[in-house]
Formats: C-alpha cells, sequence, structure tokens
C-alpha cells in the first residue's frame, strides 16, 4: 500500500502533532510506501538545527517506520526546503525533488508540495525563487543557529501578516499552471498539498485529468490511500474515493 501525507507542520509548541504522527506511522504495515509531500516541519533551518529546534523525537519517529520496512519518501515544502542528505541518512528516509513521478505501472502519478503551482501569488513566487537558489542557501547555512531563527521568524511573521491581505484565489493553485505541469509530465492524476484544501478535483473530457489536494493535520490527520486501482482521501470524519 501506498500512503501519503503533507503539512503536519510539526512544532514542539504543538506536542499532540507528533503524537498524531507516531500514531499514523504505527498503522503502516512492513512493504508499505509513506510519500511526505512537503511541510513536515513548521519550519526547518537545516539538518545541524534538529535538536535545536526541538525535533530529536521526530528523526526516532521516522528511524522506526524505516526499521519497520516501511520505505519513506521526502519531497519538501516551502517551510522545509532546507532539509537535506545528513537529515535523511540518520532517519533512513530518501529524499525525492518536487514534480516526482510515482510510477504503479498501469497509472503514473505527479506529486508535488503544490506552492509552485500558486502562479497569481507573486509575492511567494519571488521569494520561492530567493530561497530555493543554492548560492542563497549556502549563505544562510552559514550563518548562527540564532540568526537563522530570527531570520524564519521574522519570515514567519512576514508571511502570516502578508496572507491576511491576500484574496484566497490568489493562495490557490492557478489552473493554468496545473494544466501545464501534468502537460509536461504527460500525467493524468496529480496529489499535492500545500492549500490545505482537501479535495478531490476531477476535470471530465478532454483532459480527463484529476488532481488531489491533502489536508494539514489539525485538528485531525489527513491522508491519501493509494493502489493501482483506486486512491481514498481522508481528512476530519470525510473519507472520499476516486476509482481509475
Ligand atoms: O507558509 P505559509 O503558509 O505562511 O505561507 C506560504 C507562503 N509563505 C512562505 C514563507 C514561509 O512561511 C517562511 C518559511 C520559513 C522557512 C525557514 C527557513 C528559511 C528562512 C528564510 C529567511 C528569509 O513560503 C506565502 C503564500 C502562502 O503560502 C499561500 O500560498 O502566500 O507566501 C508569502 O507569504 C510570500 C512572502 O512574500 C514571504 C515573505 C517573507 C519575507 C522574508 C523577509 C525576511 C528577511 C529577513 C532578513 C533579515
Ligand atoms: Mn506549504
Amino acid at each position: 500500500m501506498i500512503h501519503l501525507i503533507s503539512d503536519l507542520h510539526l512544532s514542539p509548541d504543538q506536542p499532540e502533532l507528533l503524537e498524531h504522527f507516531d500514531q499514523y506511522s504505527n498503522t503502516l504495515n512492513p512493504g508499505d510506501d509513506l510519500y511526505i509531500l512537503g511541510d513536515l516541519f513548521e519550519y526547518w533551518l537545516g539538518d545541524d538545527a534538529a535538536e535545536f529546534l526541538g525535533h530529536t523525537r521526530v528523526e526516532k519517529v521516522l528511524a522506526s517506520l524505516s526499521q519497520r520496512q516501511v520505505q519513506v519518501f521526502f519531497l519538501s515544502g516551502n517551510r522545509d526546503f532546507l532539509l537535506g542528505e545528513d537529515f535523511a541518512t540518520r532517519c533512513g528516509i530518501q529524499l525525492i525533488s518536487d514534480e516526482h513521478i510515482l510510477d504503479l505501472g498501469s497509472k503514473r502519478v505527479l506529486l508535488m508540495h503544490g506552492d509552485s503551482l500558486c502562479t497569481d501569488d507573486i509575492a511567494h513566487q519571488k521569494f520561492r525563487s530567493m530561497v530555493r537558489s543554492p548560492s542563497w542557501q549556502s549563505e544562510f547555512l552559514a550563518k548562527s543557529l540564532a540568526t537563522r531563527d530570527a531570520m524564519a521568524k521574522l519570515a514567519r511573521y512576514r508571511s502570516e501578516d502578508g496572507k491576511t491581505q491576500k484574496a484566497a484565489q490568489i493562495m490557490d493553485v492557478n489552473e493554468e499552471a496545473v494544466d501545464e505541469v501534468m502537460g509536461a509530465h504527460q500525467v493524468r492524476l496529480l496529489i499535492h498539498g500545500h492549500t490545505h484544501r482537501p479535495a478531490i478535483h476531477e476535470a471530465g473530457p478532454p483532459r480527463n485529468a484529476c488532481r488531489i489536494v491533502l489536508g494539514d493535520w489539525t485538528p485531525e490527520p489527513s491522508w491519501v490511500q493509494l493502489t493501482e486501482t483506486g486512491l481514498e482521501l481522508v481528512f476530519g470524519a470525510s473519507r472520499q474515493h476516486l476509482a481509475f
């Protein structure tokens, strides 16, 4: 079985989120695959900052999954794009890139975090291209943990403040961007997170495409279970199905 989650936004300030993740992890079986589609963490300052941020227990939960033969794949989000190979090695997980193709044999599925699809949000796309550049990242990672933390907190404050002034539509995906990326990868199924608007969007002919949006984990976990014949999206008390 393939499982997909995103947007847990784990933070030591909200220990119940890690409890939920631990409980969810224990429901997965040996041989299962877990895909984390970004924003596992509230924010990430680099792999040398796990202890500073109070995330050592998260490493243990991830490591115990790989010890139980559950393979974990991680695709980073706009909060944890600085998560790297050191962390992955410590936890026994595998990093995958945004726009990852999951090949089910009979079906190819495109996996993304989703923020790159919000192309109407010009401020975010500018911020994204800055912080995703290798030169910006190496400069940032060379700073002290205290400086990085102060910068991240300022960015978080500015982001929350900015969102109060943006229309909801601007913070959703742009349909043309969705069509473009699905066309470029020749897929009919896209699964992403980021917007925290869990849903199954189906586009009839001529596109015959489906876009699945994962939910966040507040107040309850959200996930997708995927097989070759269909999927189930769970959020809150809602369970939605899609047959292929
Ligand atoms: O994350 P969320 O849900 O609040 O909003 C996102 C977009 N915001 C972001 C910014 C992140 O929240 C910040 C993450 C911090 C990561 C820590 C490491 C890196 C530190 C970086 C330090 C510079 O992605 C938001 C979208 C929203 O999703 C919906 O799609 O609208 O986009 C923005 O808010 C764009 C803003 O322009 C971001 C402004 C940040 C300004 C940073 C200036 C800080 C300079 C510090 C210099 C000392
Ligand atoms: Mn996000």
